[in-house]
């Protein structure tokens, strides 16, 4: 503990930075925009030529992809000037999506690739025009007409850019270098257990706003039942104006004007009609902002959350967390990492109906936009993390505020959605004084950004023969505690060892299995031996794991490793595998296996609210 102490003091400075952290464009709530996806021209750039040249000089002009020319008009002229890229006349792709499902020849292609989409846009004087992006893996260099405009690193969370004076009504040209190479100081680092997925892979909007217009705005319902919430507005008259707050379905309207910054804040009590968000009813409502000649809807739930002792505490209810892991790959043949609404809803459905849960675990990166909706509206409660995930270069600052920028990006676009109540820092990362001081300051970076949701991390454990220990001083930043356990399938323990296994953790927080599970191929059964990747087996394993669980006075939910079968470079068994890890409890068309029942019929068994 002392040890901990210590370690917070030299992280302390860093919480009153958290205003820093916050984008400086975020329109969050935007619906009417004007969709970018669609078809696009790609053209590929293994040695970054249009950056830079030979020996790091200057990349020359005729590799430049982003530039504002058009080839086949200048190749019709005489003279010595030649191209040795034209991407008006390059090979097209469907975004958004990955590139390595889309072509073939692009599978295993990690580097850059340089995308363009040319369209007209609507030019209305005195609006503002801005590009946002939800999602470009891993690295992205934006160009406008020739312009460069942005540049942004992380492959789950969103980018604005303003465009008004680079925009122009006719043949835009809007040109983005997606670099997919992860390196040492990248988040995630080089090795994960996942596919690479590549690309522009969620959508692009162009939004237009009036000149003065509301950025973000956000509300929630706070322990003392009030709702409390901001406004923030972005232009010339954003200082001492008047903001209107609607739901018109309780009767609340309220006005507040903006500071200095163009902030205005609401702290009203919650009407006695409101009704709060659950798993079981997942209310939402509308809530309508206004300023000046803007307005924004966004559909939000109120419900509180907390931790008592080792209780989680919803709606001042102890509640268990029926769950699962996903990753955000939706169900598919050869997937994309193309999560629309349909998509989404099937997958979540999956998780509600199927195996009757209340909770998923999104791992192991802020999932798109489209799923926290979807969690909201179908009434499931969610962890969300960022990839610190194995290891990262635990001791370089930028990599530390790399991971800060992501945290705020993802508490900023995701805040106002109730199903959210679990923010995770790390995933199985090594103990180790560098490792922990990083996590301790993340941590607190959460608490300064949002003090209103639960802080956990999936942890290793260790074993003493039978038992299974934490000892990981990360604890003591953390509510809640979560493991990932894999006994009786890494490793040698049989499934009845694995029943018998008992637990020491701390007893005064809640303590949640954050991933346990087994590879089967589906349609592999083996009723007699049993063998290791037989659905009989997963199914077994299942049962043994269960059994070791409900004997865990202190455990708060369960989140298994994992839903669906997902790509992973790692995982090359030639007969079970073929290139993806086979934890899910469906296959990657969807076909449940036998642990799929094992589970469901557990969870709907569970007496509600606590096991
Ligand atoms: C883990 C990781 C997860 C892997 C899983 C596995 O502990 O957190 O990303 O995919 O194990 O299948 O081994």
């Amino acid at each position: 503990m002392r040890r901990f102490i210590a370690l917070l003091a030299v992280v302390a400075g860093t919480a009153s930075a958290a205003d820093a952290l916050r984008p400086p464009l975020l329109l969050t709530a935007r619906t009417a925009a004007q969709d970018l996806g669609g078809t696009w021209t790609y053209s590929k750039d293994y040695y970054r030529t249009s950056l830079t040249d030979i020996n790091g000089w200057v990349a020359k002009s005729r590799m430049q992809r982003f530039r504002d020319v058009d080839v086949a008009a200048e190749e019709k002229k005489s003279g010595p000037a030649f191209f040795e890229f034209d991407l008006d006349r390059g090979p097209t792709m469907t975004l958004p999506g990955a590139w390595n499902s889309a072509v073939p020849e692009l599978r295993w292609y990690d580097g850059l690739i340089w995308f363009q989409r040319r369209f007209d846009a609507k030019l209305v004087p005195g609006q503002r025009s801005f590009l946002r992006f939800e999602a470009v893996n891993y690295r992205a260099s934006v160009y406008l007409n020739g312009k460069p405009i942005a540049q942004h690193e992380g492959g789950f969370t969103p980018f604005v850019v303003e465009v008004t004076d680079t925009l122009r009504a006719l043949g835009n040209r809007l040109v983005v270098g997606v670099d997919s190479k992860h390196d040492a100081q990248s988040i995630p680092g080089e090795i994960t257990d996942w596919d690479l997925y590549g690309g522009i892979t969620r959508p692009v909007k162009l939004i237009r706003t009036p000149a003065t217009f509301i950025d973000d705005a956000t509300l929630r319902l706070n322990d003392a039942g009030r709702l409390v919430g901001s406004a923030q507005l972005n232009g010339p008259q954003s200082a001492n104006q008047s903001v209107t707050l609607r739901i018109a379905a309780l009767g609340v309207t309220l006005q507040a004007r903006t500071d200095a910054n163009g902030e205005a804040r609401f702290d009203t009590p919650a009407p006695a009609s409101l009704k709060r968000w659950s798993p079981e009813a997942p209310t939402l409502y509308d809530v309508d902002f206004e300023a000046g000649a803007d307005r924004v809807r966004d559909r939000i739930g109120f419900r509180t959350i907390a931790v008592r002792g080792s209780d989680l505490l919803l709606n001042g209810q102890p509640v268990f967390l029926k769950g699962i892991s996903l990753h955000e790959e939706e169900i598919a043949p050869n997937p994309a990492r193309r999560l629309d609404e349909a998509a989404a809803r099937r997958l979540l459905g999956e998780v509600k109906h199927g195996l009757h849960g209340n909770y998923v675990r999104l791992s192991h990166y802020p999932h798109n936009e489209t799923m926290l909706r979807m969690a909201d509206e179908l009434g499931l409660l969610v962890w969300s993390e960022i990839p610190v995930y194995w290891t990262v270069d635990w001791d370089n600052p930028a990599v530390l505020d790399k991971a800060r920028r992501m945290q705020a990006e993802t508490i900023y676009r995701d805040r106002n959605r109730a199903a959210l109540v679990l923010w995770s820092i790390g995933n199985e990362t090594p103990v180790a004084d560098n490792r922990t001081r990083f996590h301790a300051a993340l941590a607190q970076t959460v608490r300064a950004l949002d003090d209103s949701r639960l802080v956990s991390a999936a942890l290793l454990v260790e074993r003493k023969g039978d038992v299974i220990q934490l000892a990981d001083p990360l604890l003591a930043a953390l509510d809640v505690i979560a493991v990932n356990t894999y006994a009786g399938w890494y490793g040698d323990d049989t499934l009845d060892r694995v029943a018998r296994l008992r637990w020491d953790v701390p007893a005064d927080k809640p303590l949640l299995f954050s991933e346990f599970g087994a590879d089967a191929q589906t349609g592999f059964r083996d009723a007699t031996l049993r063998r290791k990747f037989s659905e009989d087996y997963q199914a077994d394993y299942y049962r043994a794991t269960l059994a070791m669980a409900a004997q865990v006075p202190t455990l708060r939910g369960l989140s298994p490793w994992v839903l669906k079968d997902f790509r992973s470079p790692r995982r090359e068994h030639p007969v079970f595998q073929q290139g993806w890890n086979r934890k899910g409890l469906i296959s990657e068309t969807g076909q449940r296996k036998l642990a799929f029942t094992v589970l469901a019929n557990h969870y709907k068994n569970l007496s509600s609210p606590l096991p």
